[in-house]
């Protein structure tokens, strides 16, 4: 292996690997430009096997978008409206309690919801959708709006993030989910999502979240027109955030999908790019506990071999996935326990249903 390894260029970083050492940028540098999949997949497992054994987990949850209308419309993005636009659309608290009450016969464990940033309404709406689906679901864990979010409902409560959060946990939110944290670069965000909030203050309310006790996970949106030292930089801010608060629970590259964005002209990731970005993360983020190959956008088939190339997760069974899907997602919308066990052990892997804060349910082996 260390033949392979030197032919590869990369027995120094083996040797950083083996020992437990951070990775430098120059690290991050050779491992973006080594065209050997194998051999940075290689070095990813040796990371995941160490973090998490033989264990790929997934969870029984449920994926609700309350509302699609968004104040930011983003150039990747093809699930955000304006308001009155035909196809924009917003939920009623009764509707989402009927979302969650259609699907009481099944396990699930977590509610994911996020939306746009909606123009109008009233902190009091997400106070009592929080407040619903507790209602309905007293035990399900409530994994629910992004950093981005956060900020608008503390702006119209026009008070701070931690109080904010300290009365969103009152009505039922459990944990923030990773979306809205693209790619921090300035140069990106004034390209592609001028009027989203700044990267280094989705930072600061992550870490505001992880201060006030809750865990958040961490995102990159990555394959349109970001360079690989603009992956580096970000992976880079969010391995010294966790450093800081230690809040992160789990990290989820996710691969642009071009289709009805103001971004089509680009194509979509390929599957090279889409593992070697999984196993870059996996190396770069030393401090992260999990990597989720998330099926939903790189697809089960991949997702599974992403199992050997530093992931350690496969996301959920989910349900009415919709952001991706209006992006032209080709997978399916929903996947079945059965299957998402099945498709681990024929990764040569443990599956382990898990609670969103990653407490063991159940090992299938
Ligand atoms: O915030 C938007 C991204 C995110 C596109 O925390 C797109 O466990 C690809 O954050 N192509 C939503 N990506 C999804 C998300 C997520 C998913 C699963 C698990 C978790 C978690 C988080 O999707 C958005 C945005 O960053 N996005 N448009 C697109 N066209």
């Amino acid at each position: 292996m260390i033949d392979y390894l030197k032919q590869a260029g990369l027995v120094d970083i083996y040797a950083k690997v083996t020992a437990a050492e951070r990775l430098t940028r120059d690290d991050g540098r050779k491992l973006y430009s080594c065209p050997d999949i194998l051999a940075i997949g290689y070095l990813a497992n040796i990371v995941r096997e160490r973090l998490n054994g033989d264990k790929a987990y997934f969870i029984y949850n449920q994926h609700i978008n309350y509302s699609n209308v968004c104040t930011n419309l983003c150039k990747f993005c093809a699930f955000g409206r304006e308001k009155g636009d035909d196809l924009a659309y917003e939920l009623s608290v009764d509707d989402i309690k009927q979302k969650v009450r259609d699907r009481l016969d099944e396990p699930i464990k977590e509610i994911h919801m996020v939306g746009g940033i909606h123009p109008d309404l009233p902190f009091e709406y997400y106070i009592e959708v929080l407040r619903g689906i507790k209602e309905v679901r007293p035990n399900v864990h409530i994994q629910a709006f992004t950093c981005v979010e956060i900020a608008h409902l503390a702006s119209l409560q026009q008070t701070s993030i931690s109080q904010t959060l300290t009365v969103l946990r009152e009505a039922g939110l459990g944990s923030l989910p990773g979306g809205g944290a693209e790619v921090f670069s300035p140069r990106i965000r004034e390209r592609t999502c001028e009027h989203k909030l700044p990267g280094n203050q989705w930072l600061e309310i992550a870490q505001t979240a992880h201060r006030e006790g809750f865990h958040t996970n961490a995102t990159m949106l990555y394959g349109h027109i970001e360079t690989h030292e603009e992956r580096l930089e970000h992976l880079e801010a969010l391995r010294s955030a966790q450093d800081q608060t230690g809040g992160f629970l789990a990290f989820i590259p996710l691969a642009f999908h071009p289709k009805n964005t103001a971004l089509d002209s680009l194509s979509g990731t390929t599957g090279i790019d889409d593992l070697k970005n999984l196993a870059i993360a996996r190396l770069y983020l030393d401090n992260f506990p999990h990597i989720k190959a998330y099926w939903v956008m790189i697809g089960s088939k991949l997702a599974q071999i992403a199992l050997s190339f530093g992931a350690d997760d496969m996301d959920g069974t989910i349900k009415e996935e919709v952001i991706t899907h209006m992006a032209g997602a080709e997978t399916d919308q929903a996947i079945g326990s059965a299957t998402l066990i099945r498709l681990i052990k024929e990764a040569g892997r443990i599956p382990v249903e898990r609670s969103t804060l990653y407490d063991v349910i159940a090992t299938h082996d």
